[in-house]
């Protein structure tokens, strides 16, 4: 199974994060319900290696923390953008639990790309990289009413690839802070 472990957002945040789309041609917005902070992208995972790995995610606790909203951003770059995201502010607890679930997905022998973690949400995903047809989308301002995220838990989700899209599925969540609550989603 394609799997991946990700921080879940309330549906207020979803909605809020929905005003920020516009209309960008050929831009394929990822579907309200599926916006999510990915910490970690497994790929294809087979069962006895999946199980090995919800047993190690289950050893990570550390208190629950608060996230806030920085502003638009894209990858690569400005000229090319194609994968358009909102940031977050610096938040030592979002790059310890990073860390720890890498940790976790490689002590299970899954590989992990060597880039930094970079803490971001995809709203949407170009096919023709255009800089202007872009620009309204940079250009918006996170104002300082958005709701800033508390995050308790994060969830091993199964990710489906379709002719519609990638269905995600909830596979276990992880509490945070409490020992012993984990539950089969
Ligand atoms: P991102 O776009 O938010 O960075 C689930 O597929 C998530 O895994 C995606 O939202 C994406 O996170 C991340 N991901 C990282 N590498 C990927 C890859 N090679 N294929 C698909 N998703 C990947």
């Amino acid at each position: 199974m394609r799997l991946f472990i990700a921080i879940e957002l309330p549906d207020d945040i979803k909605k809020a994060l929905g005003r920020l789309r516009i209309d960008i041609p050929g831009a394929r917005w990822v579907v309200l319900e599926q916006i999510h902070l990915t910490l970690a992208f497994l790929g294809e995972v087979d069962e006895s290696t999946a199980a090995l790995l919800t047993g190690e995610l289950s050893h990570i606790h550390m208190p629950g923390f608060k996230l806030r909203f920085s502003g638009t951003g894209c990858f690569p770059d400005r000229r090319r953008p194609r994968v358009l995201w909102i940031g977050l502010e610096p938040e030592p607890f979002l790059n310890a639990l990073a860390a720890r679930v890498q940790a976790a997905v490689l002590a299970c022998g899954i590989p992990q790309e060597e880039h930094p973690f970079s803490p971001h949400i995809t709203l949407a995903r170009l096919k023709l990289p255009s800089a202007r047809e872009s620009g309204p989308f940079l250009e918006q301002q996170i104002n300082r009413n958005f709701p800033p995220l508390s995050v308790h838990e994060f969830i091993l989700f199964q990710s489906k690839l379709t002719p519609q899209g990638a269905l995600h599925t909830p596979i276990q969540s992880f509490s945070l802070a409490v020992a012993g609550v984990n539950g089969q989603c």
